[in-house]
């Protein structure tokens, strides 16, 4: 049970719950084109258990029954997102009937279900062909990512209560291009603040292409971290500020601003694409609203041995969830008061919020205690208008394979049934009969 209640948040706040193509579809049939996950989990040591998604938690076939559970927990939408290579198996070029019939049917079933489509254009499974052509490091990607926009708005933008065009362009570019840890796993300065650049961009060029097919509702999905000094120490405060700029500053900067930050583009200069500050104008397009994901915070050191970025991270002294990320619910509420006093005056959405961890107890704990933090954050004066869980289903959780379980619904994967846990009952508890 959770100790708040629905009607706390506000009349039309929207409870969902969030998954996303690559973790739960499977089904790569039906002229699916191969994305960048398939060959990243495919090559030796990227992946725990060299787990990929081949299968998943077959969504693809058994979506009904997924769609019934968010239903019956009583959610008003259902956060998903659509796989590009599904559409358009090449990234550009012929288009997949049998894709668009598979998102038709989908989109159709939440709408007959009563729940509200919040659909996500690029969570992370980009087509292979596109990376060959250097992916979110070529400029072209722009107009790649728009063809896409278009088709999606033309074809099923009517039907979508709100749509995203990027979730997490942090993991995008940084996790991806610099860190190594997502896929296509480059660790290169030069590639990153590349597609740092240009995965703004090209939020910016799907923007008007959704617009252009008349699609309402338009949003981007960062991922931001409460981002902490580890000490009162001047060179961790320092650390601090550059952590928090490559994290959260960057992107909410660029989106919502059109302006990068100073200590980070001083940095970066040498490596980012010339001329990038025309782009600005299109990489901060006017949103209808602001999709935040939160799930830890991060402790910044000074590290001199690091000449390039002198900062890590280091090990706080929270409880964490089993992949050792630390629960910090206030962290919540100070994100959403400082993005709505800092950088947008947009409705803020929590598009996700979770925990990986098998003792559900614990999962319980975490979202009462991330529910209270939003209703501080409103308290505060942060306008903020829904929660999605991540995630409805225990489900591909990237470079942690399907050892990492962040469902409120979990999964036998060799027989693919699901049994709600009791923090789906738990929501259920609280949104029954409210709709
Ligand atoms: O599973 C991911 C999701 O794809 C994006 N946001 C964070 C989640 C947990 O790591």
């Amino acid at each position: 049970m959770f100790s708040v209640d629905r009607g706390q948040f506000g009349p039309n706040f929207v409870f969902g719950a969030a998954t996303a193509a690559y973790q739960i579809e499977g089904g790569q049939t039906d002229g699916r084109g191969p994305c960048i996950w398939d060959t990243f989990a495919a090559t030796p040591g990227n992946v725990k258990n060299a787990d990929d998604g081949k299968t998943a938690c077959d969504h693809y076939n058994r979506w009904p029954e997924d769609l019934d559970l968010i239903r019956d927990g009583g959610f008003d939408g259902y956060r998903f997102s659509i796989a590009w290579p599904r559409l358009i198996p090449e990234g550009t070029g012929a288009i997949n009937q049998a894709g668009l019939d598979f998102y038709d049917r989908l989109i159709d079933g939440m709408l007959e279900r009563g729940l509200k489509p919040f659909a996500t254009l690029y969570h992370w499974d980009l087509p292979s062909a596109l990376q060959d052509r250097g992916g979110w490091m070529n400029r072209d990607i722009g107009g790649w990512f728009a063809d896409y926009a278009a088709l999606v708005g033309r074809h099923f933008g009517d039907r979508l209560h709100a749509t995203a065009t990027i979730n997490e362009p942090w993991c995008v570019s940084i996790l991806s291009h610099i860190l190594g840890i997502h896929a296509p796993g480059y660790r290169d300065l030069r590639a990153g603040a590349r597609a740092m650049h240009h995965v703004l961009y090209a939020h910016g060029m799907g923007v008007d292409a959704l617009r252009a097919n008349g699609v309402k509702n338009i949003g981007i999905v960062t991922n931001l971290e409460k981002s902490e000094p580890a000490s009162d120490k001047e060179d961790d405060q320092r650390a601090f500020d550059l952590g928090d700029a490559m994290f959260n500053r960057w992107f909410l900067g660029g989106v919502y601003k059109g302006q990068y930050p100073e200590v980070l583009t001083s940095i970066l200069d040498q490596y980012l694409p010339v001329d990038y500050q025309k782009d600005m104008e299109i990489v901060s397009r006017p949103l209808d609203w602001a999709g935040i994901n939160y799930y830890s915070r991060g402790l910044y050191a000074w590290d001199a041995s690091r000449p390039a970025f002198p900062i890590k991270q280091v090990k706080g002294p929270l409880p964490t969830n089993d992949l050792g990320w630390e629960i910090y619910p206030k962290g919540l509420t100070d994100l959403l008061v400082r993005v709505s006093k800092e950088y947008t005056k947009l409705p803020l959405y929590v598009t996700e919020n979770g925990m990986s961890e098998i003792d559900d107890t614990r999962r319980v704990a975490f979202y009462d205690d991330h529910l209270k933090a939003v209703l501080e954050a409103q308290k505060q004066g942060a306008d903020v208008r829904g929660y999605f869980a991540w995630s409805l289903l225990d489900n591909y959780e990237w470079a942690e394979g399907y050892s990492s379980r962040f469902g409120i619904v979990h999964v036998d994967y060799a027989s693919q049934k699901r049994t709600p846990k009791g923090s789906y009952r738990a929501f259920q508890g609280m949104l029954h009969n409210t709709r």
